[in-house]
């Protein structure tokens, strides 16, 4: 990762002195702008796609992965990007109807320890109280739950059928791979 990417989300792109950006180039610039495929949305530096058909846990990961590019169930690292997606899912509302939305995170290799399918670090979470509960099987994440305005998480078994975001980053390898043809 360059140092670019590692930037608090809050500072845009013109407020960053050149100086003291080594690395950032016109190219590698241009090239975390505007470049998620057609369907996908961007924010920051990643792509998100609903996908609105419901689909166990498993079925939704796979889904992601099946589009290439890195794509897994989304990772989350801040409240904006939370907050983000959930009004990109079309703020589902009614969690007693299933309206809940698969994220990438899981805790099946050590129980409380939750990790993201992409790989990135697990450095943000929003619990409601009460959760994860740890309930026997209860190892994939879903969001959501509105709890005092914020949207949460719960764990729940993988045979849920729910909606899912799939999201990827943009790396400028890859961008600028695809940008070259
Ligand atoms: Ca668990
Ligand atoms: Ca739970």
């Amino acid at each position: 990762m360059s140092q670019y990417y590692s930037l608090p989300h809050l500072i845009p792109e013109w407020l960053l002195p050149h100086e003291q950006s080594p690395g950032i180039s016109s190219e590698t610039c241009l090239c975390t702008r505007g470049f998620c495929g057609k369907g996908w949305v961007q924010y920051m530096n990643a792509c998100y796609k609903v996908e609105k058909k419901p689909k166990n846990w498993n079925e939704a990961e796979m889904a992601c992965q099946r589009y290439g590019t890195h794509a897994h169930l989304a990772s989350i690292h801040s409240t904006e990007e939370n907050d983000f997606i959930f009004h990109l899912m079309g703020k589902p509302l009614d969690r007693l109807n299933g309206e809940a939305y698969w994220i990438g995170g899981h805790d099946t290799f050590k129980e409380g320890n939750f990790v993201w399918t992409d790989g990135s670090r697990f450095d943000f979470q929003t619990f409601p109280p009460n959760q994860p509960d740890g309930l026997s099987g209860e190892n994939y994440l879903g969001s959501w739950q509105l709890v005092n305005g914020h949207v949460t998480w719960n764990d729940y078994v993988a045979s849920w059928k729910f909606p899912s975001v799939c999201k990827y980053n943009l790396r400028n390898g890859m961008c600028c791979a695809s940008h070259a043809g």
